[in-house]
């Protein structure tokens, strides 16, 4: 049995001060160092938005359009973000109190310019893997909680994913240990996950 937690997320960009701030996103952070440190986890893993700096999910890519705009992105309807997470600027490093000395391995997205990618696992248009689930599968992860930020875009859709593209795994998501960017789309994430099969948790329960 191989315990695995996945953080995805927990950048600067996603937390206060940051370019695309999630309300109390740094909150998580506490959270995920105790976890790390539980003893619980056999396998850390931690995602990253990666973005080059002309990212097609940018409005400021978009003439005319704002943030938080539906705009397109070859061809299909996008959400268009701030400008965020730019590889290699501190909005895209992970928040300096998190605990990244016990991250065994961190997994980029969102290179692509013409493709999002919300998820840890693939493309929004599922065409190209990241590896990850490759990754997970070598190490033989049998359990996978996840947690982080936002739960309503690259939590949700990385725990979809996890229940796709890794049969027999268990995953959970942690609650307490993630913050959404609208609160209605957190609501209905959580329904999503939970219909998926999905275990709804918190990091209280799981060091208990
Ligand atoms: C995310 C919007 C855009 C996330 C990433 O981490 O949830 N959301 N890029
Ligand atoms: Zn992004």
């Amino acid at each position: 049995m191989t315990r695995a937690l996945l953080l995805i997320d927990i950048q600067n960009g996603f937390c206060p001060g940051g370019n695309l701030p999630i309300a109390e996103g740094d909150a998580v952070v506490p959270v995920a160092n105790r976890l790390m440190k539980s003893g619980r986890y056999d396998l850390v893993v931690a995602s990253q938005d990666w973005h080059p700096a002309n990212h097609g999910s940018f409005a400021s890519q978009h003439p005319g359009k704002a943030p938080f705009e539906i705009g397109e992105l070859s061809g299909k309807p996008q959400m268009l973000w701030p400008d965020h997470c730019v590889q290699g600027t501190p909005d895209a490093d992970f928040h300096p109190d998190l605990d990244t000395a016990a991250i065994d391995h961190v997994q980029r997205k969102g290179e692509n310019v013409a493709v999002d990618s919300y998820s840890a696992f693939r493309d929004n248009d599922r065409a190209a893997l990241t590896g990850l689930a490759g990754y997970l599968a070598s190490k033989n992860v049998t359990e996978l909680d996840l947690m982080g930020l936002a739960t309503d875009y690259c939590v949700k859709f990385s725990a979809l994913d996890a229940v796709d593209m890794l049969p027999g795994v268990r995953v959970a998501f942690i609650e307490d240990g993630s913050r959404g960017i609208d609160p209605e789309g957190v609501k209905s994430a959580i329904e999503e996950m939970r219909a998926a099969g999905v275990l709804i948790t918190t990091s209280h329960d799981r060091l208990a």
